[in-house]
């Protein structure tokens, strides 16, 4: 049974940037909600996904050097420990991870087309389409079975689980391995980080909810680790149910232990916490109000897709932000949809005569904060609202 958790009005989706300020946008509600079998949080009834991916789509994974190392290293460790014969990377984006592995035995799955571009100039045969049935049958008879199959922040991007999961069944060697990486909804509840959810992110996964899922489809969990990036992240192993991988069991106990402690898959205790990030979207405002009516200059940092969400959860507009700064091109010189604050180039000059900058991105606060030492050292603040409410300065 479906349980609601928490709903938003009229949210536009986060990464529809604006090139015209008066341009029409899209409204969709966002229902989250918790079901009691799997206790799995997800979106109900989401948007069409060619509509969430476009074929201009925004977000390049490797405008952030955390990223960039992190999906080296990831690299680094799966050849290692897997020594794979060949590579399946669903959702590879700008092509930060596969760049690792030889283009001559390694494919991908990426359904917008502006980066599907990148990656097949880059020579590895990229499908530029959903991860789904019809392809997963595809790609086995052309390929055949897949050592490595690879997924970082996708997963928990797809509607419809089953065809998801089956399909990544079928194209699975005996004891290949499929490693999907996704925000933990376990920090997410720790960090309060209200702004993570919006209609890319389909699903919330909890490793126990990861776990009933793949068990549904004839799938295992056999290890697990954690990462600090994007707020919190995990790393599942998962083999086919009839594999004879072992299974790291202390360390998957150890996770269902503290997420049971925690409370992830008590509908009651989550109903709590999503109080606590209703107070927190209050005090965002309230912060930032106080702020400007001290004549201070704030901008954002980062218009990340969870920065455009924060706007709108909480009511901002370029009155109390005035604009956002951030490196990537195709997000220069738009707006972001309904809250309608500007988004321009970041460079060097960008935080002179800023007193606040908003963390937008502040799941990259350690690069952000080393990148602008100078800007601190002069006096410059940033606010973030992770875990909650707080002014970091020198
Ligand atoms: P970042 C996206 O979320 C969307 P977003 C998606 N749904 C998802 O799950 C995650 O990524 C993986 C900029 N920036 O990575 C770059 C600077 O300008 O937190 C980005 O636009 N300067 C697929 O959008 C944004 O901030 C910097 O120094 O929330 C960060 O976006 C740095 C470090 C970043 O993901
Ligand atoms: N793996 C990268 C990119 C994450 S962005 C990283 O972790 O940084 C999510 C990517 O998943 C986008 O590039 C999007 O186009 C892709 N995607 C979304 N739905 C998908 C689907 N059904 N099948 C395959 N890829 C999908």
């Amino acid at each position: 049974m479906l349980k609601n958790l928490i709903s938003f009005k009229e949210i536009p989706l986060s990464n529809s940037l604006l090139s015209d300020k008066d341009g029409d946008i899209n409204y969709y509600d966002l229902n989250i909600s918790f079901d009691t079998e799997t206790k799995l949080v997800s979106v109900v009834d989401n948007v069409n996904p060619e509509k969430l991916f476009p074929d201009d789509y925004v977000y390049d994974s490797s405008q952030s050097k955390t990223m960039v190392k992190h999906f080296k290293d990831c690299a680094e460790s799966l050849q290692k420990r897997f020594n794979p014969s060949n590579v399946l990377e669903i959702g590879s984006n700008s092509g930060i991870f596969i760049r690792h592995f030889n283009p001559d035995t390694t494919i991908a799955v990426e359904p917008c087309s502006n980066f599907a571009k990148i990656t097949n100039d880059m020579e590895y045969k990229t499908y530029d389409d959903f991860w789904s049935k019809d392809l997963s049958e595809l790609i086995r008879q052309k390929h055949g079975t897949i050592d490595v199959i690879f997924s970082a922040n996708t997963i928990s991007h797809i509607q419809g689980l089953e065809e998801c999961l089956t399909s990544v069944k079928r194209c699975l060697s005996k004891d290949g391995v499929f490693v999907v990486e996704c925000p933990s909804f376990l920090e997410l509840l720790k960090e309060n980080a209200f702004d993570q959810f919006y209609h890319e992110h389909q699903s919330y996964f909890s490793m126990i909810s990861f776990r009933n899922l793949l068990e549904k489809y004839g799938l295992k969990l056999f290890d697990i680790e954690n990462y600090s990036v994007h707020g919190g992240t995990y790393r599942f192993f998962v083999c086919r149910g009839d594999s004879s991988i072992d299974i790291n069991y202390n360390n998957i106990n150890k996770w269902e232990e503290k997420e049971k402690q925690f409370g992830v898959d008590s509908y009651e205790k989550l109903r709590k916490r999503m109080s606590i990030m209703k107070q927190n979207m209050i005090d965002v405002r309230s912060i930032l109000k106080k702020i400007k009516s001290e004549n201070k200059t704030v901008i954002g940092y980062g218009a990340s897709a969870k920065f455009i969400q924060v706007s709108n959860m909480c009511n901002l507009d370029n009155t109390l932000i005035s604009y956002a700064v951030d490196t990537t091109p195709d997000k220069q010189n738009k707006y972001t949809p309904k809250s309608k604050i500007p988004i321009k180039k970041y460079d060097d000059e960008s935080l002179k005569n800023v007193d606040y900058c908003f963390l937008g991105a502040w799941n990259f606060l350690n690069e952000i904060i080393e990148k602008e030492n100078k800007f601190l050292r002069s006096g410059g603040k940033f606010i973030t609202h992770i875990p909650k409410l707080r002014i970091i300065e020198l």
